[in-house]
């Protein structure tokens, strides 16, 4: 049984990965619709990622005889500045989610709940991953400047790397 406060905080986590889920589809489209097609494939692959994210925290909260709650959606932005500054709010966006992953680690250590601590490993190696590669692609994206733009676009779906697959339910 799910201590009440883990099982709060792991359905405020399941609203997070949903909104990650819409941001970058957001963001997907918008690249989509700047003829980005490789950056909007990126895109895409990591909303695919992020709904699995929340379904992995959903199934995690119910078998554990918790309730998971199914949010609402919140509408994500629709305009992002440039690629650059796009990459900027990824990069920021997965700081914040490694963030609250840490609070899940702290909750459930201050409940006692080591099984949920041990789950939750699995999306703290996650987040190391996930940060790595965005800094990778801004790294490439600022070697190659705004000029190189056509070349970071065709190869940016052969730099996602280990973060890239997808976890299992
Ligand atoms: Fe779910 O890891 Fe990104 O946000």
């Amino acid at each position: 049984m799910l201590p009440k406060k883990v099982e709060k905080i792991l359905n405020d986590q399941i609203q997070k990965e949903d909104y990650s889920s819409q941001l970058y589809l957001s963001m997907a489209s918008w690249a989509e619709n700047k003829g980005f097609e490789g950056v909007s494939s990126w895109l895409y692959a990591q909303a695919e990622e992020e709904r699995l994210h929340m379904l992995k925290f959903v199934k995690y909260v119910n078998d554990r005889d918790g309730v998971a709650v199914i949010p609402g959606l919140d509408t994500p932005p629709a305009g992002f500045g440039d690629v650059f500054e796009m990459f900027d709010k990824v990069l920021a966006h997965e700081k914040f989610i490694s963030g609250s992953i840490n609070e899940i680690v702290a909750a459930c250590i201050s409940e006692n709940d080591f099984t949920t601590q041990n789950w939750i490993q699995w999306f703290v190696t996650e987040q190391i991953e996930e940060e790595a590669s965005v800094k990778t692609i801004i790294d490439k994206l600022n070697l190659l400047g705004k000029n190189n733009l056509y070349m970071f676009d065709r190869d940016i779906m052969s730099m996602r790397g280990g973060g890239g697959a997808a976890p299992a339910v």
